[in-house]
C-alpha cells in the first residue's frame, strides 16, 4: 500500500510523468508512430486492456512526444491528485469534495517562469510543429487542445477562467475553439463584444494534472479554477502575468499559445469523435465556432505534448467527468441537507454524466426517494442525467455487483420506478433526435427496501465468531496472503439492532 507520504511532489507534467513512472504507471513507446489516426488507435486499445499511460517518444515527422491515457485507471487518478494509490473513484471524489470545500488557495506570481524559455512571434508561430493528433477517420483535422485549458479573464472583475473547450488546429496561427454557450469563456466573450474589444486568450496544454482537473470542473463563475488547484494540491500554483495579453498563466506548462479571440469572427470547426462515443449532431456551418488568433507561443525546453483520445468510454474525459461530477454531486446532496448520505457515483463507463448511483442509510419512509429526486434537482444532477440509482448503505456506489442484487431483490419496477419528465438535457445526447436535444426525460430506480415495511425479508448473515476464527486461521486452511476477511466482519454478520 503506497501512503501518501511517498508520493511525488507534482508540479508540472513532468513531475507527474514521474510519479506515474515510479508507481510502473508509464509505458514509454520507442517505435515510430504516426500522430494521424495509428497514435489515438494504439492508445484507445491500449485502454480498452486497461494499460498504461503512454508516451509516445517517436512521433513521425516530430521531436516532441506525446503523452495519452493519464488518467484512465483509478490509481493514475490518485496519483496526480497526490493521495492513496487504493482509493476507488468514489472514495477519491470524497477527498475532492472535502479539499475542495476548505479555503481556496491562491497562485503564486514567478519571475522566471519556465515555459517563456522558448518564445515563438511572427513567421515561427506555426501549430504544424506541434504533434497535435488526429484522432478518428472522421474528425476535421488535428486537435491541440484535449488535454489543457483556454484562459480568459472578465474585464470587469479580473476573474481569470480557466476551462477546457477541445481546440482545433484551423490554420498555422488559427485554433478553432468549442466553447458550448453558457460556459465561462462564453461568458467572458459577451463581455468584451458589449465593449466592442478583442478578447485575450491563451490556449494552455501540458501543466500539472490538477489544472487541468480543475479547468474542466463546474466551478462557480468568479472563482478562478487556480485556487481550486491550489486547494486541491494544498499548496498555490506558479503563475506569471504575460507581458503579451495581461493574462495569468501557469509559469510550468509546456505549451501556451497566446492571442486574441475577435468575438464576431466564427469559423467551422470538427466534426469531433465526441466522449458519448458519437460524433456531435450539428457541424459545419450550422454549428461554427470562435478562433483564437495566435500572435505568440511559448514553450518550455524539449517540450512535451499532452492529449486525450476521447471516443467510446472508458477514456481520460470519462474518468475526470465521474471523478468531478460525482464530487460536486456529493457536495449539493450535502449542501441539500439531505440526510443520510453513505456514497455516491458517477460512473465513467456512463461517460461520467449520464446514471448516478446513491447509497443512503435510510432514517424516514420515503427516504430513499427524497435522495433520488434530490440528485435530478440538484446543479450537477439537473443537466443531463438521465437516470438514478438508489441503494441502501450496506452498499457501496460503486459496488456494480451489488448494485446488481439490489435491483434484482429489493426492486419491484411498478413500486420503485418513476419518470420525470422534461428535465435539461445536452446537445450532444445521442440518445434524443439532433434537433431535440434540449430536453430530456429522467428515471428514478429506488433498489431500497421500504424503510416502512414492518415485515422487512430476512437477509442471510455469517456467524461473527465463526468468521472472526475463520479469518485468524486463514493462512492455515493453505490460503495464501492475509486474510479478506478483515474490515469485512461487520459487513458479513448481521447488524447489532438499533436501539430504540
Ligand atoms: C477532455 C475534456 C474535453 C472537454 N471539451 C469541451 C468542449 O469542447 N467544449 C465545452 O464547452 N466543454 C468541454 N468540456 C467540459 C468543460 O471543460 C467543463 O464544462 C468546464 O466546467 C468548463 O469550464 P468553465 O466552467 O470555466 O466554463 C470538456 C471536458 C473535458 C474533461
Ligand atoms: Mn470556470
Amino acid at each position: 500500500m503506497t501512503s501518501k507520504k511517498d508520493t511525488i511532489m507534482i508540479d508540472d507534467l513532468r513531475s507527474y510523468i514521474d510519479a506515474l513512472e515510479q508507481a510502473g504507471e508509464l509505458k514509454r513507446i520507442k517505435a515510430e508512430v504516426d500522430s494521424k489516426f495509428e497514435l489515438c488507435h494504439v492508445s484507445k486499445v491500449n485502454e480498452e486492456q486497461k494499460g498504461p499511460a503512454l508516451l509516445y517518444e517517436n512521433v513521425k515527422g516530430f521531436d516532441i512526444p506525446v503523452l495519452t491515457s493519464a488518467f484512465t485507471t483509478p490509481k493514475r487518478l490518485a496519483i496526480a491528485l497526490e493521495q492513496d494509490h487504493n482509493l476507488s473513484m468514489s472514495d477519491l471524489s470524497k477527498e475532492w469534495m472535502k479539499l475542495t470545500v476548505q479555503e481556496l488557495v491562491p497562485p503564486v506570481f514567478v519571475d522566471k517562469p519556465k515555459v517563456m524559455e522558448n518564445v515563438l512571434e511572427g513567421d515561427d508561430v506555426d501549430m504544424d510543429k506541434i504533434p497535435s493528433p488526429w484522432f478518428y477517420p472522421e474528425d476535421g483535422g488535428r486537435f491541440f487542445v484535449t488535454a489543457g485549458f483556454l484562459v480568459t479573464k472578465d474585464p470587469d472583475t479580473g476573474w481569470v477562467n480557466l476551462g477546457t473547450y477541445r481546440s482545433q488546429v484551423l490554420g498555422n496561427d488559427i485554433l478553432g475553439t468549442q466553447i458550448i454557450k453558457g460556459k465561462h469563456a462564453d461568458f467572458h466573450l459577451k463581455q468584451y463584444a458589449e465593449r466592442g474589444e478583442l478578447m485575450p486568450a491563451a490556449a494552455v496544454v501540458g501543466t500539472d494534472p490538477v489544472l487541468f482537473l480543475a479547468s474542466s470542473t463546474l466551478v462557480s463563475a468568479q472563482t478562478d479554477e487556480y485556487n481550486i488547484a491550489g486547494a486541491l494540491r494544498q499548496r498555490p500554483v506558479e503563475v506569471f502575468k504575460s507581458d503579451l495579453t495581461g493574462l495569468t498563466l501557469p509559469a510550468n506548462a509546456e505549451f501556451i499559445c497566446e492571442g486574441f479571440i475577435d468575438p464576431n469572427e466564427l469559423m467551422e470547426e470538427g466534426p469531433f469523435g465526441e466522449y458519448t462515443g458519437y460524433y456531435s449532431g450539428n457541424k459545419g456551418k450550422d454549428f461554427p465556432k470562435p478562433v483564437l488568433r495566435i500572435k505568440r507561443i511559448l514553450h518550455r525546453n524539449k517540450p512535451i505534448m499532452w492529449s486525450t483520445t476521447v471516443g467510446k468510454p472508458i477514456n481520460d474525459i470519462h474518468m475526470i467527468q465521474s471523478l468531478n461530477r460525482t464530487a460536486t454531486l456529493w457536495h449539493d446532496l450535502e449542501t441539500m441537507k439531505v440526510p443520510g448520505i453513505e456514497s455516491v457515483y458517477i460512473p465513467p463507463e456512463a461517460c461520467g454524466r449520464f446514471w448516478g448511483v446513491v447509497s443512503v442509510r435510510q432514517k424516514y419512509p420515503g427516504h430513499s426517494n427524497h435522495v433520488g429526486n434530490a440528485v435530478i434537482a440538484s446543479t450537477t444532477g439537473h443537466y443531463g442525467m438521465k437516470g438514478v440509482i438508489v441503494v441502501d448503505h450496506d452498499i457501496r456506489a460503486d459496488d456494480w455487483d451489488r448494485i446488481w442484487w439490489a435491483l434484482a431483490t429489493r426492486f419491484d419496477p411498478k413500486r420503485s420506478a418513476q419518470i420525470i419528465d422534461r428535465g435539461r438535457s445536452t446537445p450532444l445526447d445521442p440518445g434524443l433526435p439532433i434537433d431535440a436535444r434540449d430536453i430530456t426525460s429522467r428515471i428514478i430506480l429506488d433498489a431500497c427496501t421500504p424503510y416502512e415495511w414492518a415485515n422487512k425479508p430476512n437477509e442471510i448473515f455469517m456467524d461473527r465468531e465463526v468468521l472472526q476464527k475463520v479469518s485468524n486461521r486463514w493462512n492455515e486452511y493453505g490460503f495464501e496472503g492475509t486474510s479478506p476477511v478483515e474490515g469485512l466482519i461487520n459487513s458479513l454478520t448481521r447488524p447489532e439492532p438499533v436501539k430504540k
